[in-house]
């Protein structure tokens, strides 16, 4: 029984991985948007991003996690890439620019390639209207957009600006909580799994240990002469 707990608490504090990809038309603010967050820097100048990958650390109760956040760039026009990236991904910020009815385009795209590739449960979306500190005309658009992403979609949505830093730290907490989420659900799967297979774990241990013995007989015996 003591072996079968440390298994399981040596499989709980394993390191998990976690990959948050970020994608959208180039200039919609995904690298402001992580640049405000973990600088708390915007800058007004545009540069193509070269793929880049921020990895941290984290503790969730007993678990360690690794995440990775995507910041994904011009190679995503590819489809090749873009098949990897979403093969990779646990969870995606699909951004657009609130400014930019076009760029809204991108992410339905975006979102019917992730559903085409990974399954249910697999995956979360998370939709992000940036700039909305820039003034937009048309609102009716916008919350026909939300509603879109809301009720049809049921997807989480929300509005930011890089520039202010409004709403960013809502971005961050709400990937928190999925990985929370995921962590729960592989808590709860391991555990199933662990009671479904007592039994087959007792007789694989006893043989490991049996296997073992003989293992030790045979050292100790050839010690011995
Ligand atoms: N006004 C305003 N400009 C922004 C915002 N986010 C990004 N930008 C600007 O939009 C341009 C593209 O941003 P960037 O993060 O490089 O876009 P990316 O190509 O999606 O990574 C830059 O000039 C940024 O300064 C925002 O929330 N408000
Ligand atoms: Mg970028």
């Amino acid at each position: 029984m003591s072996v079968i707990d440390t298994n399981a608490m040596e499989r709980d504090s394993k390191m998990q991985n976690f990959r948050v990809v970020v994608m959208g038309t180039g200039g919609v603010g995904k690298s402001s948007i992580i640049s405000k967050f973990m600088n708390d820097k915007f800058t007004e100048i545009h540069k193509e991003t070269i793929e880049e990958l921020h990895r941290h650390r984290m503790r969730f109760d007993s678990v360690s996690v690794e995440i990775d956040i995507l910041d994904t760039a011009g190679s995503l026009q590819f489809p090749a890439m873009r098949k990897l990236a979403i093969a990779t991904g646990d969870a995606f910020l699909l951004v657009f620019s609130a400014n930019n009815p076009e760029s809204f385009e991108t992410v339905k795209h975006l979102r019917d390639e992730i559903r085409e590739q990974k399954q249910k449960g697999q995956y979360s979306i998370v939709v992000i209207a940036n700039k909305t500190d820039l003034d937009t005309e048309d609102s009716h658009s916008h919350a026909v957009t939300e509603s879109v992403v809301c009720m049809d979609w049921e997807e989480k949505f929300i509005t930011t600006s890089a520039k202010t830093g409004d709403n960013i730290d809502i971005v961050f907490q709400t990937l928190e909580n999925k990985i929370r989420e995921r962590i729960t659900l592989e808590k709860k799967r391991l555990s199933f799994f662990r009671r479904i297979s007592m039994p087959v774990m007792r007789l694989t241990n006893s043989e490991t240990a049996a296997t073992g013995f003989m293992e030790i007989k045979s050292r100790t015996r050839s010690m011995k002469k």
